[in-house]
């Protein structure tokens, strides 16, 4: 079992990303709650997982589902209560795992009483938390747009001026520029501290420092000086794991985000690879080019070798899911997701692995109105009043809407898959695709794509070399197949071979691997050309 209180134990964890609103419902409401979490804790331990993220549970008017806190000391009543919180936290432990809290520090929701306040007058102590500039009603300060689509700034009539919002009108921008407000966030960190948490996920931690007149959000100039405040006053213990999403990380700036002498956070979360099929956005759709993604991923692989720790991830609760984009989620699903898992689990950094992701849930096409998400919504708005069509505007959903990831999760193959009981409505539609692909089903079958994971899960802890080589990509101009090799003096060398298409593919097998052990493959008797998306890992002691 992972000791996580040792210093940088998550340079060889796993960690497993949870949206409680998806994951089990056990109060009948349609709503995952913190008593299913813990109904579960037995299936995580059982994939071997060392860390548990949960997304944003305090109190919340849920306008992007928890992104928007009113209340960062309280569990939102829909999720559960702080003693149902203390016990997860504490059977988790039980287990060896961890939990890791969603910190929203960069905005607040607009029914946080910080807002409420800020909102009512100038003079309130207040009101300098938020992010404030003068004009009239109808001029804002200038025409950045926010996240999810109109204008970033909006006009309160009280106090005469528009206060900023990167995201939603619902998700005013805190104001790191104020000291007060800073303590006020190292605050809310010890409280969960002290409740025995592992470490935080930091959602857009990379924007705190915005300058909205000059229209940066990312990488303002006070951010990492904030950033190293924060982990100053708040992060005081070695044991803490600290992800920091940051969406406009380069390798460059990564490396301070990440700095090795832990003057920052632990990891970055960044985008980069997840940015290859988009064009001007997300939603404009264009085909990954497998050659790209290798360039990108072995770049970041490289850069930050003994520099700085990166997060190895293809899903999170705003990613479609990875076996419908990237994979095949029709023939060769089973195939083509264990495939993806080998590709990403063995390089260096700390792998994710997303509710469903280890069973290959895959995207979900529902009706405009069955969707909940602020995001897609907002696009559809948008989208029509420009003038676009319908067809068109629905294929953008359903190959990036964040939706697809949030559908409840699939338990059996029984009524509403088990998340909920039968004659409740689900907050979200389940995947009809559920009598197939079930944790039920998998669990029973040794070749499913969780016995996958798990498998490929004890690999890491088994293999240092996972944590510490050294990274060379093969035959970068291969279009078809995803080959690296991983290196070290002291603890071996790796080969992991991904084919990324329905058809065989030459092998590309260095001489040093000719005799070497299969630690891994998704095929019986991995030999010779690739058969459709065959992955394979293979191990040779040092020498
Ligand atoms: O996401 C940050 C972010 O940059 C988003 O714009 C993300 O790229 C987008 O959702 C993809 O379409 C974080 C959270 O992960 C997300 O769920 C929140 O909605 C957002 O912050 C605001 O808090
Ligand atoms: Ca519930």
């Amino acid at each position: 079992m992972l000791d996580t209180t040792l210093k940088e134990w998550w340079k060889s964890a796993v960690i497993y990303e949870i949206y409680p609103k998806s994951f089990q419902d056990t109060n009948y409401d349609g709503i995952g709650d913190l008593p299913g979490i813990i109904m579960h804790l037995d299936y995580l331990e059982h994939l071997g997982v060392n860390a548990i993220w949960l997304t944003p549970i305090y109190v919340s008017p849920q306008k992007d589902n928890g992104y928007d806190i009113a209340n960062y000391k309280e569990i939102d009543p829909s999720i559960g209560t702080m003693e149902q919180f203390d016990e997860l936290v504490r059977l988790a432990r039980e287990r060896g795992m961890v939990i890791l809290m969603d910190l929203v520090l960069n905005h607040s929701s607009d029914k946080n009483d910080w807002f409420i306040e800020a909102s009512g007058s100038r003079d309130n102590p207040y009101h300098d938390y938020y992010v404030w500039r003068d004009g009239t009603p109808d001029s804002p300060p200038n025409d950045m747009e926010a996240v999810f689509g109109g204008s970033a700034w909006t006009y309160v009539p009280a106090v005469g001026q528009y206060y900023f919002h990167a995201f939603s009108p619902y998700q005013p921008d805190l104001n790191w520029d104020n000291p007060k407000l800073r303590q006020e966030l190292y605050d809310i960190v010890r409280f969960w501290v002290a409740k025995g948490v592992g470490g935080f996920r930091l959602d857009v931690i990379d924007m705190i420092a915005k300058e909205p007149d000059i229209k940066v959000t990312g990488n303002g100039t006070h951010l990492h000086e904030y950033i190293r405040e924060l982990s100053q006053e708040a992060f005081r213990e070695d044991y803490l794991v600290t992800v920091g999403e940051t969406g406009s990380a380069t390798p460059e700036s990564a490396k301070l985000f990440s700095n090795p002498d832990g003057s920052e956070l632990s990891m970055v979360f960044q985008f980069e690879h997840m940015h290859l099929d988009g064009g001007k956005d997300k939603w404009d759709l264009k085909k990954m080019d497998l050659r790209e993604l290798k360039q990108v991923m072995a770049r970041w692989q490289n850069e930050l070798f003994e520099k700085g720790w990166n997060s190895l991830y293809f899903e999170n609760h705003d990613q479609p899911r990875i076996v419908s984009r990237w994979g095949n989620d029709g023939k060769y699903h089973d195939e083509s997701a264990k495939m993806l898992a080998v590709m990403l689990h063995g390089m260096q950094g700390t792998p994710y692995v997303y509710q469903g992701e280890e069973i290959g849930m895959t995207n979900a096409r529902l009706k405009i109105e069955e969707y909940d998400d602020i995001e897609i919504k907002n696009f559809y708005e948008v989208s029509v009043a420009a003038g676009i069509d319908e067809d068109s505007i629905m294929e953008s959903v359903y190959a990036k809407g964040r939706d697809n990831a949030r559908t409840p999760m699939q338990w059996t193959d029984g009524p509403n898959a088990s998340f909920t009981a039968e004659n409740v409505k689900p907050w979200l539609p389940i995947n009809p695709n559920y009598t197939e692909i079930n944790v039920d089903n998998e669990l029973v079958n040794p070749d499913s794509v969780l016995n996958f994971y798990r498998k490929l899960i004890q690999l890491r802890s088994k293999y240092s070399l996972f944590r510490t080589g050294s990274f060379t990509l093969l035959d970068p101009n291969n279009e078809k197949t995803f080959c690296y090799t991983r290196d070290s003096e002291e603890d071996g060398h790796m080969l992991v071979e991904c084919n990324f298409t329905g058809e065989v593919q030459p092998e590309v097998c260095p001489e040093l691997f000719r005799d070497a052990e299969i630690i891994l493959a998704n095929y019986k008797d991995p030999h010779g050309p690739l058969r459709p998306y065959e992955a394979r890992m293979l191990f040779t002691a040092a020498h």
